[in-house]
Formats: structure tokens, C-alpha cells, sequence
């Protein structure tokens, strides 16, 4: 995405506008003959979320979770000569793709999200257009809080409690099993996501192990709520 703005601003801008355009023409089409994705970098470090999450589960839960789903995503894609690059598009239709796609692309797109849906000395109470949404949708924050968290709570295995805005124009919060999202046509719940909550217990067991309630109480204290407030 970064790489998308920073090349319509030197669009904009530049007396060799069209030359630009002539070499990422080209240049599109040649690197690879199939999608290839690739792992962000956390907007922060490892051990910037302790004490709630601590350092060691955030660095096997990135460098190798989430890595294990951009490598597996890849491969299908080639097996599977996958040539579209936008993962939103294939998640719209994911019930036309194999299950490994399902499964892997959305566990990258999860992730992805998940990262910037925390921040250091993060949590509160929201303000802003986050405030007003949920208020408007809920009633109030506790009531909100108290949805999402029985969402989180209550998935059975592993899976995902998402707070979404719905193709009406709602707030909803909800979950998805496995690594299904809101995104996927496939999904019960659908929409476009604000805030989701990875509640496999590879995000957990190490701090928390079998308290999967304990994980989500220490977990409101790193929402992001600029990045739900940015989204809305
Ligand atoms: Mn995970």
C-alpha cells in the first residue's frame, strides 16, 4: 500500500510521468508468474505489548505463524496458478478457491490485521468517531465490551471475534472459526472489519495457557482505537 501512494504522489509530481508509467507497466508483469505476498513488519517491536502479551509469544506468533501462512498461501497460488495480487478480491470469492487458500489467506489477512488492531499503552475508552459508533450501535462501551468479549470467549477451537461494519452500515461484532473473516463470501458474519481478536491459542498458551479469558481481559488494554476510529 505504501508502495501504491508513494508512486501516485511521484506520479503527480514528476516531469517523467510517462516514462514512469511505461517502466511499471513492464514491470508489473515480469517478478512473478503467480500472487506473491509477503510478511509485514510489526508496527512495533516484540516485546513492546508486555506485560499483556509477552515477547516471546509476539515474535513465534509473527515470525512463524503468520510467516508459515504467507509461505503456504504462496505455494498454493503457484500449484493452484492463482495470478490474482489483491488477497481482498480473493477472500470475496474464497469459496471458489481450494480450502488451503481459505485457510492460509485468510490467516495472513488476520494477522496483518491483528498487528495493527494493537499498540502499546493502547486500551481506554475510545474516543472520537470509534465513541461515537459504538455508542450509537451498542448503547454504550461496557455493552460493547461485553458483547466482543463473550464472542471471543465463547468460540469454540480456534477462530476470530471481530467487531465489523456490516453492507448496511451497521456495527456488528460477531466471530469465525478457523481463519475465516468477514471478508470471505463464505462467512456467517459479514462485512468490513474494525477490530478483530485472534483467539487460537497459539496467541495465548504460553502466558495464559487454558485461560483464554484471562488473555482477552489483558488484551483491551492494547486496542488501537485510532486505527477502528481511521476505518470508520
Ligand atoms: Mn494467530
Amino acid at each position: 500500500m505504501d508502495n501504491q501512494f508513494s508512486r501516485r504522489d511521484f506520479l503527480k509530481t514528476s516531469a517523467m510521468a510517462a516514462a514512469a508509467v511505461a517502466v511499471a507497466g513492464t514491470a508489473s508483469a515480469l517478478p512473478h508468474e503467480h500472487a506473491h505476498f509477503s510478511l509485514p513488519q510489526l508496527p512495533y517491536g516484540y516485546a513492546a505489548l508486555e506485560p499483556h502479551i509477552d515477547a516471546m509469544t509476539m515474535e513465534i506468533h509473527h515470525s512463524r505463524h503468520h510467516k508459515a501462512y504467507i509461505d503456504n498461501l504462496n505455494r498454493l497460488c503457484d500449484e493452484n496458478h492463482v495470478h490474482d495480487t489483491s488477497l481482498e478480491r480473493i477472500l470475496a470469492g474464497i469459496s471458489r478457491y481450494p480450502m488451503g487458500i481459505r485457510n492460509n489467506g485468510g490467516g495472513h489477512w488476520n494477522h496483518s490485521f491483528f498487528w495493527n488492531c494493537m499498540k502499546p499503552n493502547g486500551g481506554g475508552v475510545p474516543t472520537g468517531k470509534s465513541a461515537e459508533a459504538i455508542n450509537a450501535s451498542f448503547g454504550s462501551f461496557d455493552a460493547f465490551k461485553s458483547l466482543f468479549s463473550d464472542a471471543a470467549k465463547s468460540r469454540f477451537g480456534s477462530g476470530w471475534a471481530w467487531l465489523v461494519r456490516t453492507p448496511e452500515g451497521k456495527l456488528a461484532v460477531g466471530s469465525t472459526p478457523n481463519q475465516d473473516n468477514p471478508l470471505m463470501d463464505v462467512s456467517e458474519l459479514k462485512g468490513a472489519p474494525l477490530l478483530g481478536l485472534d483467539v487460537w491459542e497459539h496467541a495465548y498458551y504460553l502466558k495464559y495457557q487454558n485461560k483464554r479469558p484471562d488473555y482477552i481481559g489483558a488484551w483491551w488494554n492494547l486496542v488501537n482505537w485510532d486505527s477502528v476510529s481511521a476505518k470508520l
